[in-house]
């Protein structure tokens, strides 16, 4: 059975992933490739759900295993009832954020032991690991201002700010560093863009990596 392929962007706050998550999945569709594109936490109506308490302001101060407890349940149902099918039914998933991203808040930042971590990726995520991942990385102070701008248009529209932005700009630089450390781990599967750069500049880029690690050539197509 044809089986899909499984992209995820990670990053810091603001540093372009839904913007370049649309962008490769516009690329794709258009060579034919039948693709989705979904996000963490939430991509299924659940994870959805776990998605407005995580991100609520209002909720209860909690520990690192709490949150990451919720963002597995989240997790789990987005892969059995979104990623799983799609990869199983030879579409592409591009997904705006996955396990990298409870990696560096939970256990880099947050302080969750990283047995926690390992373990909850061997009941939950099991083997389905990406295929690539694609690392965006700007300085803190880019990515938090886009994602301030953003924020504020959206207050406006009744919107509040989501609990994570608010934290420090020591925070966002611990972000950084750990995701660049994730990549630096695991090369066979990352890729570091710069994400400083135009959005269609690293679209493009993007869409090389693709060539390159996931499509055969041209020849043996
Ligand atoms: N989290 C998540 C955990 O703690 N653990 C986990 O396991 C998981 C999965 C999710 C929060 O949850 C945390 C991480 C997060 O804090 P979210 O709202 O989904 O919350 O937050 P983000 O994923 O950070 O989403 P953002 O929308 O803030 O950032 P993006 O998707 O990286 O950026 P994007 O594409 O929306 O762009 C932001 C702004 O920048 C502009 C865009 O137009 C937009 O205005 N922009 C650019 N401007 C200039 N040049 C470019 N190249 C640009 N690309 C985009």
């Amino acid at each position: 059975m044809a089986s899909g392929r499984f992209i995820t962007f990670e990053g810091g706050e603001g540093s372009g992933k839904s913007t370049q998550a649309r962008l490769l999945a516009d690329s794709l569709l258009a060579r034919g490739i039948d693709c989705i594109v979904t996000r963490e936490p939430g991509g299924s109506p659940f994870a959805e759900q776990v998605r407005d308490l995580l991100l609520d302001p209002a909720t209860h101060p909690h520990s690192a295993l709490s949150e990451a407890l919720l963002f597995y349940a989240a997790r789990a149902d987005h892969l059995e009832k979104v990623i799983r099918p799609a990869l199983v039914g030879g579409r592409w998933v591009i997904c705006d954020r996955f396990s990298d991203s409870t990696r560096v808040y939970q256990v880099e930042v947050g302080g969750l032991p990283v047995d926690a971590f390992r373990a909850l990726e061997l009941i939950v995520v099991k083997l389905t690991y990406p295929d690539l991942t694609i690392v965006l990385d700007v300085p803190a102070e880019v990515g938090l201002a886009r994602a301030t701008t953003r924020r504020l248009a959206q207050a406006i529209a009744g919107e509040d700010a989501d609990a994570y932005e608010k934290r420090d700009a020591d925070f966002h630089a611990r972000l950084r560093d750990g995701f660049l450390e994730v990549a630096k781990a695991e090369p066979h599967r990352c890729s570091v863009l710069d994400g400083t750069k135009p959005p269609d500049v690293i679209a493009a880029e993007v869409l090389a990596q693709v060539d390159r690690r996931l499509l055969p050539p041209a020849g043996s197509r």
